[in-house]
Formats: structure tokens, sequence, C-alpha cells
């Protein structure tokens, strides 16, 4: 039987398990939007492609499973390319679907022509055309092969506009099989021989390829070892915070207790993390290449062990097999370092308490206090990037795997995608979206997209008139120069009304808590704008300090 090559993808999708895609529509894709018409996959039409490559990335990040996006070629793909940075340096599974134009005008500079294996090379594992139709099946199939395994990341296919209307005979589309690698008894074997000499241990969780049964594995060996456990930047919720064995944030702005753990530790356990620049503290906590502490390093991708640092132990493993190995150590009767794991976790709750009291008339520390007593356990947080983002990482005390979706590169914008396509994924959890004012303009139309499929989030919009982090930067680097940070902004919550939402503005700590209860019972999706005064730069210290100390 003959299909179209537009046909033809949408089976390979299905053959893959997919349920839902993204898109901003193009013209040179009608094939394949025809065919997903009567597909049953669930297509989420945003108002511009980088939310769209955002949700994408979201998807992947909270199933573990390529999450897929369709955009046009030229302007859409280049909008899409936000997102796939975000998957590149998040190691995010994801394929990214580019309408293109016809084979015969190819290399003349036609209508919105790119070439993607130039343009896209860094930001993808693997840039692919499909110039016959018939091989559709092989490069659907290597392309959810290549994003899931290994390290995962984004994969680009790009789909000649023509040959999505070939008619062809094609082999029927299978499921891709799933890459894994497990660690060896003797590595296992030489990880407890480490154990038993160790006087300092600690545990670094980072990366990508977990599961709810990898994360309660790993709580299990660190409680039958008595080990302290910190998380990589922006993944948090691979442990519960509250476990006694919680040491903390190893990110930006770490406490400096723990960094010094970090540092002076005698084993270092990194599982699942490149430790790259954000949770290395600038590449300052670990030697490089040779770091004093004997480094046990586990990663899923040959090419990262012994990237930056070379291990004493390197283990090519992802962490569900290395964490369902460690079943067969014998823990010692009375770990040496149990009180250490103890006095960690206690500098943790202290570091993690809200300050109470800050300039202006709202106080976020009593907010987050209320967020923590009022949200369910699993809430899912998504944030981009801003000193508002603070807030939610040092204070939120994360309890469970896939309630956070926050982008290690730093994009801003991501958070509000991320919790539109976080709901369409958990429609019965609560899902916030943490936002600065900076970072909610960036991909704030995609409210529009909340409205439009019925996806009740609740936007916090942290206002405070200004691109903060940076005029933090300039207060430091240029006292009393401010240039270019100063922002003018709409009425947020006037805007989510004009959407068709709820909108709240706080312009006291105690108007916090009604607002938000009326924005959960609205059944809308919801901007909360917190009117924030510029002076409360950080949890600790004022813009005015800031200068001052410069
Ligand atoms: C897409 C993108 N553009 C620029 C930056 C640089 N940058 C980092 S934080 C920031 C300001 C964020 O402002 P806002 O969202 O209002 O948060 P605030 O720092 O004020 O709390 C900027 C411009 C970035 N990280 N990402
Ligand atoms: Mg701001």
């Amino acid at each position: 039987m003959k299909r179209t090559g537009g046909a033809l993808i949408v089976e390979a999708l299905k053959a893959n398990g997919v349920e839902r895609v993204s898109c901003v529509p193009g013209e040179s894709y009608l094939a394949v939007l025809d065919a997903l018409k009567d597909s049953g996959i669930e297509t989420l039409v945003c108002r511009q492609e980088g939310g769209a490559a955002m949700m994408a990335d979201t998807w992947g990040r909270l199933t573990g499973k390529p999450g897929i996006c369709m955009v046009t070629r030229g302007p859409g793909a280049t909008n899409a390319s936000a997102g796939l940075h975000v998957a590149k340096q998040d190691s995010i599974p994801m394929i990214l679907l580019i309408g293109q134009i016809g084979r015969d005008m190819k290399e003349r500079e036609a209508f919105q022509e790119v070439e993607y294996r130039r343009a896209f090379t860094e930001f993808a594992k693997w840039v692919g055309e499909i110039d016959d139709a018939r091989r559709i099946p092989e490069f659907v199939t290597r392309a959810f092969a290549v994003a899931t395994s290994g390290r995962p990341g984004p994969v680009v296919l790009t789909l000649p506009e023509d040959m999505l209307l070939d008619e062809v005979e094609a082999p029927e589309a299978k499921p891709h099989t799933p890459v894994e690698a497990h660690p060896g008894p003797s590595q296992i074997a030489a990880l407890g021989e480490m154990l038993k000499t160790a006087k300092r241990p600690m545990v670094v969780l980072g990366g990508t390829r977990w599961s709810e049964t990898s994360v309660a594995g790993i709580e299990a060996f660190a409680e039958k070892f008595k080990l302290p456990v910190g998380c990589s930047f922006r993944r948090q919720m691979l442990f519960d915070h509250l476990h006694p064995s919680y040491a903390g944030d190893v990110g930006i702005g770490i406490n400096p207790a723990l960094a010094r753990e970090v540092k002076e530790a005698d084993l270092l356990i990194l599982l699942g993390s490149r430790f790259s620049e954000m949770p290395s503290s600038s590449y300052t906590l670990m030697d490089i290449p040779y770091p004093a502490q004997k480094l046990v390093h586990i990663h899923p991708d040959p090419s990262e062990l012994g990237r930056v640092y070379r291990a004493d132990l390197a283990i090519c493993a992802a962490p569900e097999e290395f964490v369902a190995a460690l079943g067969i150590l014998e823990a010692p009767a009375a770990p040496t370092w149990a009180g250490r794991t103890e006095s960690m976790h206690a500098a943790y709750l202290a570091w993690s308490t809200p300050p109470k009291a800050g300039p202006g008339a709202v106080q976020m520390g009593p907010i987050m206090e209320w967020i923590e007593a009022n949200t369910p356990k699993d809430a899912i947080f998504t944030n981009g990037a801003g000193n508002y983002a603070t807030w939610l990482h040092r204070f939120h005390r994360f309890q469970a795997f896939n309630t956070q979706a926050a982008p290690t590169s730093g994009s801003m914008g991501y958070g509000l995608p991320a919790a539109v396509a976080a709901k369409q994924l958990f429609p019965e959890r609560e899902v916030i979206c943490f936002a600065g004012d900076g970072c909610f303009m960036m991909h704030g139309q995609e409210f529009a997209t909340a409205i439009r499929y019925n996806l009740p989030i609740i936007t916090l919009v942290i206002n405070n008139s200004m691109y903060g982090t940076i005029r933090m930067h300039q207060e430091r680097e240029y006292p009393g120069r401010v240039s270019a940070t100063d922002l003018t902004n709409p009425d947020f919550a006037a805007l989510a009304k004009a959407y068709g939402g709820h909108g709240e503005t706080v312009e006291k700590t105690e108007d916090f808590a009604p607002a938000f209860l009326r924005a959960r019972a609205s059944g809308k999706p919801a901007i909360i704008e917190i009117k924030l005064d510029p002076e409360a730069i950080t949890p600790s210290r004022t813009l005015t300090q800031i200068r001052n100390k410069a």
C-alpha cells in the first residue's frame, strides 16, 4: 500500500508511542498536519516556536521519552532553536521536525531556506534530512535512538515539502529499541572498597534518565550508608529535601558550608551529572583534570567520562541501572560519617528557612513559607532565569520526582511554556510557574495556549520592574551606573483577564494567600503579579548593600 511521506511520518511517531506534539503550523509541512488530524495524537498549537520547543523539552524532561515539536522552515526553525539549546544543555530527549523547502530548489537561498545540517549541528545531537520518503521509518527510528541513548539530547529532522507529498511503499514503522548500559560487577565492588576507607564521602546527583524507581533506590542506598546527598543545579527533584541524608542544592548561590563539604570530601560520587559550570561554582569545587577528591563518576555516556574530570572510577551507566546494581553492597554497621551527614542536613534546613523580613511591603520569605505549607507534595514547579528563581530553588523543599522543570542553561522565559506542557501531561496535579517580569514577557504569549487547552496553571510574576539579575551584576561591577536594565511593564492581572484567565495583584504580603486561593478556585489559567521592591534583589542582600560594598 502506498502512503504519502506526511502519513509515514505520523505513522512512525505513533509506532514510537508519541501521544502529543507541540507545533506552530507552516505551509512547508501541510502533509504532516493533514495526517495528524485523524491520528489520535494530541496537537498543541502554540504561539511562538521557542515556546513550542520548550514544551516538547518539558515533555521529554518529565517522561524520559522524546518530546516532539513541529515547526516550519527558516523563521520557524530559528525561533525553535531557543528550546533546542535548552534541551541540548539539559540532556533532554526531544525531536524537532522542520518543514524544509522542496528538494528541487535547494542551494539557491530559496524562500526561508536554511541548511540545518550546517546551522543546527551545535544545538542538536544529530541533524538529519529525509530526502526519500521510503527511508522515513529508518530516519525516525534512528532519531528516537539517538535522542534517548547515552547522554540524551535533541535531534532535528528536516522534511522537504515535496518529499512529504511523494506516495511510496515503505516498511511498516516499528518502535526503536532503547539502549541500556549497566555497571560491571567489579566496578560496584570497587566502589564498595572505596566506601570502606572513606572518611568524608558525599554523593551529588544530576543529569537525566532518572525515574521514580531510581530516585527511591538512591534514597534507600543513602539511608543504608548514611551518606550525605546533594542535588546538582536545577536537579532538586532527584532527592527528598526532608530526608535526613539531604545536604542541599549544589547550584548557583550554594550554601558556603556545603561548598566546603564538596571541596573537602575525600570520596565524591557524582551520579548522572556532568558537574558543569553552575554546579561546580565555575569549576572551583573540583580541580581539573585531577580532582583532589577521590572521584567516582557515573554517567550514561562514555564521552562525558574523562571529558573534564579524570575519575578514579569511571562507570558508564544510566542512573537506573547503576542504582539497581547497588543492592549487593554491605553497609558498615555504624558509618563513621553518620554524624557529619546529620549536621549537613541540619545546616540545609537552616539554609532553606526563609527570612521573615526584607525591604518593601511584600515579603517573599513568608510567601514561600505559605507556599510550602499549602501546596501538595506532588505540585510541579517551573521557572526560567532571574534572581526571583532563588526564592524557589533555595526555599522550596522538593520532595518528589517529576516536580521540577527548570533550564540549567539559564534560558529566560522557559517557565511558562514548561508549566503549560507539565499541566497537559499531569492535569490532576497543581502546576506553579515562577517568572520574573523580564522572564514572563519572553514567552508570555503561551498563556493563550494554556487558555485554549484549558490548562489551569498558576503563574507567579515576581515583578521588580527590571532585569534584576543584570542590575545586580551592574551594581557589583559598575556601581550606580544603571544601563539597559529598567523595565516598563503591563498590568499583569489585567493581561491575564484579557486572555480569558484569572488575574491577581499582590501589593502586601498578606494579599498573597487569598489571591492564591482565589486563583486556584477559579479553575482558569491564572497570573498573580507580586509587586516586589527592587531593593529585595536577593534573600539576604539589598541592591543598596551590593552597591555600597562594590
Ligand atoms: C533568553 C535570555 N536572555 C537574556 C538572559 C540574561 N539574563 C539573565 S537573568 C536576566 C534578567 C531576568 O529578569 P527577570 O525575569 O525580571 O528576573 P529578576 O532577575 O528581575 O528577578 C537576564 C536578562 C538570559 N539568561 N536568557
Ligand atoms: Mg525582574
